[in-house]
């Protein structure tokens, strides 16, 4: 049973001409490894050249945010997905480290004007996070991938907001 999830990307866009900036999170590397798969492989099939997506890391998920302003300043791209998994552990850091960065990746966007993609998962056992990384075949599929369709369907549709005021 497949379940969650877009499973097949239910749209498609021409993503030729756009760039893309994953920057990601280094722990829970056999993860992140597929989410960052699923979304290149994802952005090359809806048109995106190699050449114009750009992979940077950083140690966790909590530095995302400020990497994805740098992303957009040191890159010049138009679209960042920033990936990261943060998996519940015993103590308060799961619930603390969920919250500032979702809402600062959420706030990037109105404030730089272009899309930001909402790239981590935030799982309460590794189990459920490899599901969502399509590391267990026939459960899930890999979110990654609707991630690099979304970053395409953004810049296509809002993409070159930036330099409207919005008050
Ligand atoms: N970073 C992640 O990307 N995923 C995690 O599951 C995660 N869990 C953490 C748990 C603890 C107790 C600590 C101290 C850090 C954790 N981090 C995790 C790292 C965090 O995002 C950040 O890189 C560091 O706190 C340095 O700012």
């Amino acid at each position: 049973m497949v379940v969650g999830g877009l499973g097949e990307v239910d749209q498609k866009y021409n993503g030729k001409g756009i760039r893309v900036g994953i920057v990601h999170a280094r722990w829970n590397k056999k993860i992140i490894d597929n989410l960052v798969l699923g979304a290149k492989n994802k952005l090359l099939e809806f048109g995106v050249v190699e050449r114009d997506i750009i992979i940077e890391s950083v140690p966790g998920a909590y530095e995302l945010p400020l990497a994805t302003v740098g992303m957009f300043k040191k890159h010049n791209v138009d679209v960042v997905i920033p990936i990261g998994c943060l998996i519940k552990g015993s103590t308060m850091h799961f619930e603390y480290i969920c919250d500032s960065v979702s809402h600062a990746l959420m706030d990037l966007q109105f404030k730089i004007g272009k899309p930001v993609i909402f790239g981590v998962l935030t799982c309460l056992t590794e189990e459920q996070a490899e599901a969502r990384a399509g590391l267990i075949p026939g459960v899930m599929h890999n979110h990654g991938e609707d991630w690099g369709a979304c970053a395409v369907e953004m810049v296509v549709k809002f993409g070159g907001l930036s330099s409207l005021k919005i008050s």
